[in-house]
């Protein structure tokens, strides 16, 4: 089965300036650790510092969406703006139908943050409909979308500044 990743970036971003936050749900506890440690060694690669990661977390994915906003809102208070934030969930389906409600209100609310903070929020959710499929696209297995992710948040903070 093949699994894509972002294919060849079109030149090499610079991280070096950028500030990123990553904000990670903690369900579904080795695949989130997996994907966080592959969107921080990429942006560590990509020339962004270790002090200017910041990495926080919240219970799960539902939370993502008001956490990405206050966590925002907390480093523009400090005076230190992040220039991007990737927030990071992994929904496994059960046998509700929990998963279809969380996964459509927490993509929708994504995607409205990039507009209401005026900010590149990466979409840093796996929507699996087994643990294995998550497993297989958070490097365990697979390709790690972290990665992805990462680079994704250096092109859009860096693309447009
Ligand atoms: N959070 C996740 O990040 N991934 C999940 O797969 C997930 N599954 C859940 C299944 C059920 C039945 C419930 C009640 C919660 C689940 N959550 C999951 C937690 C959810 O995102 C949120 O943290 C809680 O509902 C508290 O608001």
């Amino acid at each position: 089965m093949a699994i894509h990743g972002l294919g060849e970036v079109d030149q090499q971003y610079d991280g070096s300036e950028l500030r990123i936050g990553i904000l990670h749900a903690r369900w579904n506890k080795e695949i989130i650790e997996s994907l966080v440690k592959g969107a921080h060694d990429k942006l560590t690669e990509l020339g962004v510092k270790p002090e200017n990661i910041i990495v926080e977390s919240i219970p799960g994915s539902f939370e993502l969406p008001f956490g990405t906003k206050q966590l925002s809102e907390k480093y523009e208070k400090l005076g230190k703006p992040l220039d991007a934030i990737i927030p990071i969930g992994v929904l496994i389906k059960g046998s509700t139908m929990h998963f279809e409600y969380i996964c459509d209100a927490v993509s929708k609310q994504i995607m409205t943050l990039n507009f209401d903070l005026n900010k590149p929020i990466i979409f840093g959710v796996l929507t699996c409909l087994t643990d294995e499929q998550a497993r297989q696209r958070a490097g365990l297995g697979g390709h790690n979308h972290g990665a992805d992710w990462g680079a994704a948040a250096v092109e859009m903070a860096t693309k447009f500044r």
